[in-house]
């Protein structure tokens, strides 16, 4: 739907490489509208939490570390049609050495543990994950931005 929302994420490494920038135009360029956003360097707790399914993985604490190097991550809250699809699409796969030239780990990055952005999976996911990282009440913005008849119809 026109107001379906997802979490999107830049890693320490994508922080540190300096690519905040240009993951942020592929999203407002696509026709994507922000509504939330802050860098925090994520507790061990808040990590674990967002990462809780995988709490098994042998990499999950290697995983764990990396998100809490405290270098911060850049958490946000993107909307728009069909926005948790399209932005895995516009990610790529997880394994950046599978990931299509073009897609943002296909084009920035070559390792799975340093694959630098993180984005929602589902509808359950995404209402889970922005729950967890923007918990506070006023923390996300509604707004309409002036071009939106030009994006969507
Ligand atoms: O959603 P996505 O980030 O594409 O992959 P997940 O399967 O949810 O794994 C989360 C995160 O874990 C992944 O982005 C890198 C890391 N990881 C890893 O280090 N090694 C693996 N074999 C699989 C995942
Ligand atoms: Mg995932």
């Amino acid at each position: 739907t026109f107001s379906e929302r997802t979490f999107i994420a830049i890693k320490p490494d994508g922080v540190q490489r300096g690519l905040v920038g240009k993951v942020i135009s592929r999203f407002e360029e696509r026709g994507y509208k922000l509504v939330g956003l802050k860098a925090l360097a994520p507790s061990k707790e808040l990590a674990e939490k967002h990462y809780d399914d995988l709490k098994a993985r042998p990499f999950f604490a290697g995983l764990v570390n990396y998100m809490t190097s405290g270098t911060p991550v850049i958490a946000m809250v993107w909307e728009g049609k069909d926005v948790i699809k399209q932005g895995r699409a516009m990610i790529g796969a997880t394994n950046p050495l599978e990931s299509a030239p073009g897609t943002i780990r296909g084009q920035y990055c070559i390792s799975v543990g340093r694959n630098i952005i993180h984005g929602s999976d589902s509808f359950e996911s995404a209402e889970k994950e922005i729950g967890l990282w923007f918990g506070k009440a006023g923390e996300l913005v509604e707004w309409t931005p002036a071009n939106v008849d030009w994006i969507q119809s």
